[in-house]
């Protein structure tokens, strides 16, 4: 095979323009209308001010992109030329050389055409022609049982585009146009590959991997496959078969398999996968697959509260943490492998061991899922449906047969794949009253795509992965579907629903796929997009990166509750940020704290990431930056957890200890004044069992706290372990606007070591919620956002990023709550 691409180079030089117009403008491919149009200066940046709403017409206009380009004399040379578009979006009408091959209509899906008798040497004209997405759901509005989601452009589920981009309570409405993945034109000589499929079968001491390589044949000769197999370690090994009616198989048994774990089980091994057709002993084409070996199982099992609800990795009940996954930008041909890695990482960095990747967004490029595979984060996959109701003619479910069918094959060998899951919300929405006197008939439309379209083609391409008809769901449709003893749960009740932090203590979901709270982002973020008037919660810059209408409010609402009313914009971010990390740690604490018995398995909260720069509920902003929420996960996700459960006058401590090994250590509690003086203290050993959360200390200290003590005492407690500190925490009696903090004397050493600086902490007095910020750089270190009682050391290390330890300490800025008001 060879290939030619056709992706923006020194010599593919594509153009855009409004459809009959002559007016150019250079062009990038993959790409998109929107970044074309601002980098030729059409457009200003739509992420900055309200520019948002000026390029509305951009999505209101029909596009086209060019390209004249000459045909390399080796691909000439093969039978059978094709041109290949990875992704096309969305309403496109493709033109070469002015033959029209093709309509397509549907982001998702990998699309393949023979352009064989169209193709010349030189002068080749291609015209990728993009209807307006907004005029053309508009022309549709009124066919068929369609619900729009709540926040978007009405219309959107007429086509096949991801969702947020329509809008979404976190996502601008600027549905853009463009070839957003690769496009080349690809030359056969007698046959292609066209799929190959991996099997594991774990046999005591081995694993024996079964290869499928499907081959497209274009004419009929001797061929075969050859397999080399890299293990772990790069060992070679090879392996061949012969090709017979258009398919290879080949079984591979390895012995002593290095096991692929989750972030915090293990290690993540992987097994690098060539297939090579031959022919004559020439290769014709190849293709590569990366895998890791693993079992995956999603455990449903009846107990005593309904019905279980887990993932066992190899055998091992896994308790998931981590977040709900949007695309990491909302031009999505913006997302490069670095970004992917960054965010992935992160998660890892964070002991996140799960992403759900969202069902209004994409199924993300191969780079996501490869990190994922890397850092030991599993994919909880969602088929890219949310909070709408779909159209379900027969070419509508033939088009997402084929984008289900597409997608599976590309993903589903990623050791990484846990779970595809059929939609977003959608059955519960249904359970209740949705679509009014269509309901009825609407919930028979939505069991043709998720309970037998969907089912079908996962059966029949990868039914090793779990299938979850949506998040969240049950056993039976439309039965309770967030219900608590089954399946999984959304639990909008604190934020949506205004009750306290605290009504997440009275619910025992089986898995929390979804429940949030917001924030605004980082302070340099919103320097991006906001002039220093703008800097004002009400503001209109600020309203319009706000997208849920009441969330600005809520932000306000619940900060009242427990913090004082900061003394400017600066402390509002910091301490919107505080109360977003409480209010995830109150659920997520809670939740681990009930994993006995498996009844609570899995927190994922809503969201881990932006795509622009917005107040949402992601823990890390557009630009990577940490909020609170990203350090507060970190520790309240480590595999060994320390939490405190107050009430009034008493605190249970607990200990949650994920790791499949018997944790022992020692638990220090200290009720203590501002100033460091013990009102009294005690040492406790710890043996928590694993895979089991205990209770450690039950105390009760209502003979110490009274109307004044109560904001003048704290409770600290530490986890120690092989003399080392684990964790330490800071358990009020008060909320903490009545605390009475005193000031301090915070005082900071900075010391470097090699490329890494560690800044020592100390206070002379309890301060909360320690802020590390340097000056005019993005520095990520190893905590912040903590507590630092009197008296106590706390050791933070990050990346001096070619800085010296003075320049660091000039740049070093501490802020804690005090400060905040
Ligand atoms: C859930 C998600 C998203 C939404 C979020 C916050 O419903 O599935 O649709 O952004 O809540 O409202």
């Amino acid at each position: 095979m060879y290939t030619q691409s056709l992706n923006s180079s020194d010599i593919n030089n594509w153009k855009l323009s409004r459809l009959n117009d002559t007016e150019l403008y250079k062009a990038i491919v993959p790409g998109c209308v929107h970044t074309d149009l601002q980098n030729a200066g059409v457009i200003p940046d739509p992420f900055v001010g309200v520019n948002e709403v000026y390029v509305s017409w951009v999505a209101e206009t029909d596009w086209v992109y060019s390209l004249v380009f000459d045909a390399d004399q080796e691909l000439l040379s093969h039978k059978n030329i094709f041109l290949e578009c990875d992704g096309l979006d969305t309403i496109a009408a493709i033109t070469l050389n002015d033959n029209e091959i093709a309509k397509t209509d549907n982001m998702f899906r990998r699309y393949r055409f023979d352009i064989g008798s169209i193709i010349k040497p030189t002068g080749n004209k291609l015209s990728v022609e993009f209807k307006s997405p907004v005029n053309t759901v508009k022309a549709k509005i009124g066919e068929g049982n369609v619900i729009t989601p709540g926040d978007s452009i009405e219309g959107s589920p007429y086509i096949r585009k991801a969702m947020y981009q329509w809008g979404w309570d976190w996502a601008p409405k600027t549905p853009t146009s463009g070839i957003w993945k690769n496009i080349c034109i690809a030359g056969y000589e007698s046959a292609g590959i066209d799929d190959i499929r991996i099997n594991q079968t774990f046999n005591e001491g081995s694993v024996s991997i079964a290869i499928d390589v499907k081959i497209e044949e274009f004419a009929q000769s001797e061929k075969s496959v050859d397999i080399i197999l890299l293990d772990p370690e790069c060992r070679r090994n090879n392996y061949h078969a012969k090709v017979e009616s258009g398919l290879a198989h080949i079984d591979i048994e390895i012995n002593n398999p290095q096991l692929w774990y989750p972030n915090g089980y293990g290690c993540q091994p992987l097994y690098d996968i060539r297939a090579e057709l031959m022919e004559n002993g020439v290769c014709i084409d190849y293709c590569d697959k990366q895998i890791g070996l693993r079992t995956i199982e999603l455990i449903q099992k009846p107990d005593e509260w309904g019905r279980s609800f887990f993932f066992k990795v190899n055998g091992i009940p896994v308790f998931g943490k981590g977040a709900d996954w949007v695309p990491a930008d909302q031009f999505p041909s913006r997302i490069d492998a670095e970004k992917y890695e960054i965010l992935v990482r992160d998660a890892a960095a964070a002991n996140m061991n799960m992403l759900r990747v969202w069902g209004g967004g994409i199924y993300e490029s191969d780079d996501f899922y490869r990190y994922c595979d890397q850092y030991g984060i599993l994919v909880w996959q969602d088929f890219a449906f949310a909070c709408g109701h779909y159209p379900v003619d027969s070419e509508y479910l033939a088009n997402v047969r084929q984008e289900a069918k597409d997608n599976i094959r590309r993903i589903r060998h990623h050791a990484s794949l846990a779970l595809w899951c059929g939609n977003n919300e959608m059955e519960w929405f249904l359970a209740g009253n949705w679509g009014g006197d269509k309901n009825e008939i609407m919930r028979k439309e939505y069991l043709e795509i998720y309970y037998k379209l969907l089912p079908e083609v996962h059966a029949a391409e990868d039914p090793t992965t779990p299938y979850w008809p949506a998040s969240p769901a049950s056993s039976e449709p439309f039965v309770d579907p967030n219900g608590e003893n089954e399946g999984d749960g959304h639990y909008w009740e604190v934020w949506h629903g205004r009750l306290p932090f605290t009504a997440y203590r009275r619910h025992y979901f089986r898995f929390m796929s979804e429940f949030g709270f917001e924030s605004l982002p980082a302070y340099s973020t919103i320097k991006s997009f906001a002039e220093p008037e703008d800097m004002n919660m009400t503001s209109l810059v600020m309203e319009n990166h706000q997208k849920n209408s009441a969330g600005n409010g809520l932000i306000l609402f619940y900060m009242a509750q427990t913090f004082q009313f900061p003394k400017d914009f600066k402390s509002m971010v910091y301490v919107s940020q505080l109360l977003q990390a409480e209010a995830m740690r109150y659920g997520v604490e809670h939740w681990r704290r009930n994993r006995n018995g498996f009844r609570c398995m899995g927190t994922l909260y809503w969201q881990y990431n932006d795509c622009w720069p917005v107040a949402s509920w992601a823990s890390i902003d557009y630009f990577n930056r940490w909020k609170a929420l990203q350090y507060f996960a970190k520790r309240f996700y480590s595999p060994i957890l320390l939490s405190a459960e107050e009430d009034a006058n008493s605190v249970k401590i607990h200990v949650t200890n994920d790791t499949t090994e018997a944790f022992n250590g020692l638990l220090k509690w200290q009720l203590e004044t501002m100033d460091g003086t013990i009102v009294k203290s005690a040492d406790v050993e710890i043996n928590a069992p694993a895979e089991c959360s205990i209770k450690a200390a039950d105390l009760d200290f209502s003979e110490y706290l009274d109307y004044d003590t109560r904001r003048q005492t704290v409770l600290v407690h530490e986890l120690h372990s092989k003399g080392e500190c684990l964790s330490m925490g800071v358990t009020t009696f008060v909320p903490s606007k009545h605390l009475d903090l005193l000031d301090a004397e915070v005082s900071a050493a900075v010391e470097k070591i090699d490329d890494e600086v560690r800044i020592s902490l100390e206070s002379n007095k309890l301060v909360r919620y320690v802020m590390l910020e340097a000056d005019g750089c993005d520095l990520l270190f190893s905590d912040n956002f903590f507590d630092l009682p009197a008296g106590r050391k706390v050791i933070v290390a990050a990346d001096t990023k070619g800085m010296s330890a003075d320049e660091i300490s000039s740049r070093l800025r501490i802020t804690h709550l005090k400060e905040s008001y």
